[in-house]
């Protein structure tokens, strides 16, 4: 046996052995060694055992935060705080191919706004869908304040699907929310501007013609898309709107959004005015909208609401005609608005007020039914009197601003801004039961599934806003500061710093890692932003390089390719000058992880194309040149050899006759080392294809996927054997050479494919068959 079938033989057997996991080393060291070396206290390896999540152990929970200016979302796992993806949504993630291939290009662009490409948004709060009021793991919104629009992400594959543009608002801050089946996704304005004009509207004219205004997007949950032409605008009061909160069990059907500068002040300091933020907040209460979407959307249903701008758009004189909108005061400069568990009252935390407030819905909808309005505010929205509204208010400290809950009830964390602490008190007594000094200045804090019916309790995160000295320094932009927090007992315990180094994270939500699904590959051939078979699919043998004209003489290079380990068909590309150029590529892998790469040079191109998936790519060749091009992700041994050439001829160009010169010539002698080594690599193929046929891979499915790639490999490999002896038959050396050594690349990587699969059948302890 030649030395490289004698590796893959002692590769095989290490598996079968089990010795490659056996005998790590440790250092001698005691606990108490490294305690001391790092000065570590015995309440510091408390928490560490409490956050430690061991080499190739999970998390419990996984948090999907807003990655603030970065315009992406942030996934990381509880307890362990590490990071395991950024999920690109407003802004282009050359990793993912997000924004570079044709496909994702395609979900930005509908995120133009005014006609302009956006490659940012300021990502505040993303929320898990929802049924029943709990999470139900398939789907997260997240709003961009700076650009008033909502994406949609599947958590199916982790990818964003789908950007609304708000055709009414400048700016939106209270979203996303979600009602409790996930009917709509609640966004509202933050800064009030003209509604129904785009043009120039004079600030004179700001009580008359600028307005607030709140909108339900209605979300079609078997498509996965949010549904434009079923979603509908409630225009409010030029106040500042704030955020918002889905009503729940005895509260569904109603949406809650607060709003500040309810004095409509409009600053101006080089017109000799005082700045927003005095004249913002010079009243001791602002308003609590409350509005009654499931009324609104009967309304809808009815053709009772006209459209503007081709979205359901329901006047302020309509609203509150029909009962859909209430105000109730609500000291003083409000933040947050959190719904409690049981849907029954509705916390609101005023930043200048150091008290929470406790509403109670009970009472709102009673003052509702009996009429009980203490006036209106300027437009004749009906203001319910605040004292008859409240069930209590909790003293809590300096700026609070945003509430979650515990699974233990009437137990409630706000955060406090300006004395950087958490407050946990009970809502329903009005009491504070504990206080923890945070580092430093909480924005967001959240529990776990704590927005939900059924909140998970045990951890809580401070999503802290500036983290000042906690960190090392890294220049005057510091990182981000998420504290862990446990929650478990009565007392909070702060157990773990995370830096976090991309934009601002404002909310975020952690769902219970059991209830994630995602998929390993895609359907081969499958438009992962469309979640349909893509047209332009190939499949293995039937990739395509096509150049047509037409009657102008414009032509087009359209490519159908495939990636598989290792090598990307074709690997000559030939255009010319001027052509447009699509290149569609389709990767044929199946087994998990598998992932190909696609980069080529000057064309700012770089595609992720993972299991499954068709990534396309298009651009106007405009000068003639050669334009190497590779796979990115290091996929296999030859990931280096998985390379080719894109070659733009000048116009006209005529090929001569001159063959391709070798590098290196073969002999009849080589052939037959190579052939060698095939047969006896094909031998340790046999022995892991008898043990893996022999046990019940058919049940696991990532066995089998495996298991196909490994036969497709196979199969390659019999067609390069073929030709291979075909050459040898003609006494072609050079190519018979060739064509065995090709022979051999594809049983190596389906010899691979099958000690992955074999590993995993002795992990999972597959049994033999009968
Ligand atoms: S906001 Cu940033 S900390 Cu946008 Cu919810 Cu309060
Ligand atoms: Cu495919 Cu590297």
């Amino acid at each position: 046996m030649n030395k490289r079938a004698q590796r893959l033989t002692t590769l095989a057997t290490g598996v079968v052995l089990g010795l490659g996991a056996a005998g790590a080393a440790w250092s001698e060291d005691t606990l108490k060694d490294v305690m001391d070396r790092r000065g570590l206290t015995e309440k510091d390896l408390l928490a560490a055992a409490k956050t430690y999540v061991p080499t190739g152990g999970r998390d419990e929970f996984v948090v999907f935060a807003s990655g603030g200016q970065s315009g992406q979302v942030i996934v990381y796992g509880i307890p362990s705080m590490r990071l395991l993806k950024y999920i690109g949504v407003f802004t282009p993630e050359p990793w993912q191919g997000y924004g570079f291939d044709d496909e994702s290009k395609a979900v930005l662009e509908q995120g133009r706004t005014r006609g302009k490409d956006l490659v940012y948004g300021d990502t505040h709060h993303p929320a898990m869908s929802e049924t029943d009021g709990a999470y139900d793991a398939k789907f997260v919104f997240i709003n961009d304040k700076a650009n008033p629009r909502i994406a949609v992400i599947d958590l199916h594959d982790f990818e964003t699907k789908q950007i609304v543009v708000n055709p009414f608002f400048k700016s939106a801050h209270g979203g996303a929310f979600v009602t409790p089946n996930t009917e709509y996704v609640m966004e509202a304005a933050q800064y009030a501007a003209p509604l129904l004009e785009d043009g120039f509207v004079p600030l004179e004219e700001f009580n008359d013609k600028y307005r607030g205004g709140l909108t339900y997007w209605s979300f079609n949950k078997e498509k996965g898309r949010i549904d434009p032409e079923n979603s509908f605008t409630l225009e409010l009061g030029p106040y500042s709107q704030d955020l918002s909160d889905a009503g729940k069990k005895d509260s569904y059907g109603w949406g809650f959004t607060n709003s500040f500068c309810t004095e409509r002040y409009v600053g101006g300091i080089e017109r000799g005015r005082p700045p927003f933020e005095a004249g913002c907040s010079s009243k001791d209460t602002d308003y609590l909208h409350v509005t009654n979407w499931k009324k609104a959307e009967e309304l809808v249903k009815a053709g009772k609401v006209k459209k503007e701008k081709g979205m359901y758009f329901i006047p302020l004189e309509q609203a509150i005609a029909e009962g859909l909108l209430y105000l109730v005061p609500e000291p003083k400069s409000p933040h947050g608005v959190d719904v409690t568990p049981d849907g029954k009252y509705i916390i609101v935390a005023g930043k200048l007020d150091s008290h929470v407030s406790v509403y109670s819905v009970e009472k709102i909808m009673k003052a509702i039914e009996e009429g009980n309005f203490e006036g209106k505010d300027p437009y004749g929205v009906p203001i319910i009197p605040m004292q008859d509204a409240l069930h209590t208010q909790v003293n809590l400290g300096l700026g609070p601003l945003h509430t979650q809950f515990d699974s233990k009830p009437c137990v409630a964390y706000t955060s406090l801004y300006v004395d950087s602490q958490v407050a946990k008190y009970d809502y329903c007594e009005g009491k504070v039961l504990d206080k923890l000094s945070i580092h430093y200045n909480i924005g967001h804090l959240m529990t776990m599934e704590g927005d939900t019916i059924n909140p998970q309790g045990k951890y809580l995160v401070a999503l802290n806003k500036l983290s000042i000295d906690r960190h090392q320094p890294v220049g005057p932009l510091h990182p981000q500061n998420h504290q862990l927090i446990d929650i478990s007992g009565d007392k909070m315990q702060l157990i773990y710093d995370m830096p976090l180094p991309l934009g601002e994270p404002h909310y975020a939500a952690a769902i219970r890692a059991e209830l994630l699904q995602p998929a390993v590959r895609y359907k081969s051939g499958w438009n992962s932003r469309t979640d349909e078979q893509h047209p332009n699919r190939t499949r293995a043998g039937r990739e395509t390089t096509e150049r047509t004209c037409d009657a102008d003489g414009k032509c087009t290079t359209r490519v159908m390719g495939t990636v598989i380990r290792s090598h990307i068909t074709p690997e000559i590309i030939e255009a010319e000058v001027g052509d447009q150029v699509h290149l569609h590529l389709t990767n044929l892998e199946r087994a998990q992880d598998q992932v190909h790469g696609f980069a080529l040079y000057g064309q700012n191109v770089n595609l992720s194309i993972e299991p499954g998936k068709t990534a396309s790519f298009s651009f106007v060749a405009d000068e003639e040149g050669v334009f190497p091009y590779y796979c990115t992700e290091f996929c296999s041994a030859l990931h280096l050899e998985m390379q080719g050439y894109l070659l733009v001829r000048p116009k006209g160009y005529q090929a001569t006759e001159v063959s391709m010169v070798e590098g290196t010539l073969y002999s009849q002698a080589d052939y037959d080392t190579q052939v060698k080594t095939n047969l006896e690599t094909q031998a340790v193929i046999d022995q892991v294809v008898a043990y893996i046929t022999a046990r019940n891979f058919q049940d696991f499915p990532t066995a089998v996927a495996l298991v196909e790639d490994a036969t497709d490999q196979l199969g390659f490999a019999q067609e390069s054997k073929k030709k291979s002896e075909d050459a040898a038959a003609k006494a072609d050396w050079q190519n018979a050479m060739l064509w065995a050594n090709q022979w051999w690349q594809y049983q190596v990587k389906a010899a691979d494919l099958g000690l992955r699969a074999k590993n995993l059948l002795d992990e999972e302890g597959a049994t033999v068959n009968k």
